[in-house]
């Protein structure tokens, strides 16, 4: 590849996809694939209980933070506002961040900066490099496929082994539940740590995997425990944080790095609290002691399904460790897919049912999709099931299928995911009363627990549990007898239990902020059903800045 000729001095422009992102429109936004974890794909059918927040562009805040180059980077503008900063300033370099559902909007922001800045080059990164014959769909100079830190570096003549510094990321923005946006003070949000892109598991329909090199390939940010301590140090105290969301796809199967990290912790004394990625193979590797010690308090494990065979799944009694983790105070979010290949009208119900009786805090439903730059796409394209007009906007697990499944029609596939939807949330109640019951049990196991860290974890996390958090218990208890009347006994159940423990706060503020956040969730439940959605806020931010003036 050929280095800019500017070098470090050429001036860089890095950009997210533009918004709004909630609302069907020719560029290839979907209403129901609005710019936010939980509620695109976790909690959709839980109405006003759903869990609400977004999350920046971290691939592109990483490169921005690892280049010399002068860099201005935009995450989610509007069209405007990305037309307005090409004008406004001069940029060799436009880099474009995109997954492969916004290829519509990556070809038509090539074409903006074609038309306003014709002396860019134009650079495209991300997931949407995957499709095949991308070059042919949009105008740009470079389609950088995989890791993109070091390609910016050796783009711009810089040291592409240098060793990665990691942005200070506040993990969420703009958390609402129940009609409330919650107050954002700092060090009130989890930091994101990115130790590494990829997974060396390698499971035939997994993008991530596949986008960085496949099965037993992985790019690590971080080798070693040390390593990763140090940055945590680092943005501990920069963010004002206690708590991680770590955005490393299978964290816990790198033990060696994950215990080495655990030892630094106990010599420093941090009680810190970790929401990771892991498979259930990986979480076997480990006693619930060394989680619990580790941090650990959220985990995101992949079920996919009760008979699947994927080798991260085996020997794992799925239901048995999912029900430990949560007796230890470990929230659990399952994902469990609608669509394998054994699936038939006749057993996903069964299925469903299956994976809804693990429980789990939180359940990630996604229909089976062969997805561009996976084994799986390649295989269906072999079989010739791949279904020719399906929009690429509209790939992305979270609709109807794009291949032709033995058993089960498209129309079908998203009834069957809608309804799994559905039915754990009538099923288990809201996730944010899950949690709680979680949080619950943590605490009374750990409460007098030997290592001080270990109390002091879970002394911070209960305290919103016997005030705000005992307030929303009481509101789900009425609002869900409605749904399920069982569901709603259970709530109450637990509430008492919470009020046992902290008799005069959490009965306080059941019955003080109890009626102003049913008043709320009711209002937001009516400016949902009317269509209401939410978009993230433009961000504007430049590095090495002055240098270039
Ligand atoms: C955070 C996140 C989100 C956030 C939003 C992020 C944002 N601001 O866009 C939320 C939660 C809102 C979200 C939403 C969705 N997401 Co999402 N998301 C992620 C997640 C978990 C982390 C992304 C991340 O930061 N990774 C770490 C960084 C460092 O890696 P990276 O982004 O890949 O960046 C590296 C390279 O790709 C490259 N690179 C990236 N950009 C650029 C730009 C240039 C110029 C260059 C040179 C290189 C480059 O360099 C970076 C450093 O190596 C990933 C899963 C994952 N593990 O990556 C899924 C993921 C990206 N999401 C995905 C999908 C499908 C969605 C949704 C459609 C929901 C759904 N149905 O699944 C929606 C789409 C929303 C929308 N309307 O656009 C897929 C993308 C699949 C694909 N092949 O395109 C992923 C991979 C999850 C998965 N395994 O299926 N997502
Ligand atoms: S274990 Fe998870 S992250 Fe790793 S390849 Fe399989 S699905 Fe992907």
């Amino acid at each position: 590849m050929k280095i800019h000729p500017k070098g470090s001095q050429a001036r860089v422009l890095l950009s997210s996809v533009f918004g709004p992102y909630a609302q069907d429109d020719k560029f290839g936004s979907r209403s129901i694939n609005p710019m936010e974890l939980y509620h695109n794909q976790v909690t959709r059918a839980q109405g006003s209980f759903s869990l609400r927040m977004f999350h920046r562009s971290w691939g592109i805040m990483m490169i921005q933070e690892n280049i010399s180059a002068p860099c201005s980077l935009l995450d989610f503008p509007t069209r405007e506002a990305f037309a307005r900063e090409l004008t406004t300033n001069h940029y060799d370099i436009v880099g474009i961040s995109s997954i492969i559902v916004n290829v519509g909007k990556v070809r038509e922001m090539c074409r903006i900066v074609r038309k306003l800045s014709p002396g860019s080059v134009i650079v495209v990164g991300g997931h949407v490099a995957a499709i095949p014959g991308i070059e042919a769909m949009i105008d740009a100079d470079h389609i950088v496929r995989g890791e993109g830190i070091s390609w910016m570096r050796r783009y711009l003549g810089e040291d592409e082994h240098a060793p990665i510094r990691h942005p200070a990321i506040v993990s969420g923005l703009q958390t609402r539940v129940m009609g409330v946006r919650l107050p954002q003070r700092k060090g009130g949000t989890a930091a994101t740590i990115i130790p590494s892109v990829g997974c060396p598991m390698g499971c035939n329909f997994c993008t991530t995997s596949a986008f960085f090199g496949g099965k037993g390939k992985f790019v690590n940010f971080y080798e070693t425990g040390d390593e990763l301590f140090d940055v945590m140090c680092r943005i501990e105290s920069e963010l004002k944080v206690h708590s991680f969301f770590v955005m490393d796809e299978n964290f816990l199967l790198h033990r060696t790095r994950a215990m080495r990290l655990l030892e630094r912790m106990k010599q420093a004394g941090k009680s810190w609290e970790l929401s990771v990625f892991a498979s259930a193979n990986a979480i076997r590797k480990y006693t619930m002691q060394e989680l619990v010690e580790l941090g650990i308090s959220w985990v995101w494990m992949g079920l996919e399904s009760p008979s699947a065979s994927y080798g991260k799944l085996r020997g794992a009694d799925i239901g048995q460790l999912t029900r430990e983790l949560r007796e230890h105070g470990i929230r659990v979010q399952g994902s469990s897919i609608i669509g394998l290949e054994h699936h038939t009208p006749d057993n996903i119900a069964q299925e469903i049912e299956a994976a809804t009786g693990y429980q789990t805090d939180f359940h990630q439903f996604m229909l089976y999709t062969p997805v561009p730059g996976t084994p799986l796409y390649q295989e269906m394209a072999d079989q010739g099931r791949l279904l020719a007009d399906v929009d690429f906007a509209d790939i992305h697990g979270q609709y109807k299928f794009n291949f032709l499944h033995e058993s089960i029609s498209r129309d079908d596939s998203k009834r069957f995911l809608d309804w799994a939807f559905w039915r754990d949330f009538e099923r288990n109640g809201p996730s944010l009363y899950r949690m709680c019951r979680t949080m619950l049990q943590g605490w009374q196991r750990y409460k007098d627990y030997p290592d001080p860290r270990v109390r002091e974890r879970f002394a911070r996390e209960v305290k919103k549990l016997g005030s705000a958090y005992n307030a929303a218990l009481w509101v789900m208890e009425r609002e869900f007898k409605r749904v399920n009347d069982s569901v709603s006994a259970r709530i109450r159940n637990l509430r008492r239990d919470v009020e046992k423990e902290f008799p005069i706060l959490a009965r306080l503020t059941a019955a003080f902020l109890g009626p102003i956040l049913l008043w709320s969730a009711r209002r937001e439940e009516h400016r949902l059903a009317s269509g209401r959605t939410y978009e993230p806020p433009t961000f504007l931010e430049r590095r090495n800045w002055s240098s270039a003036s």
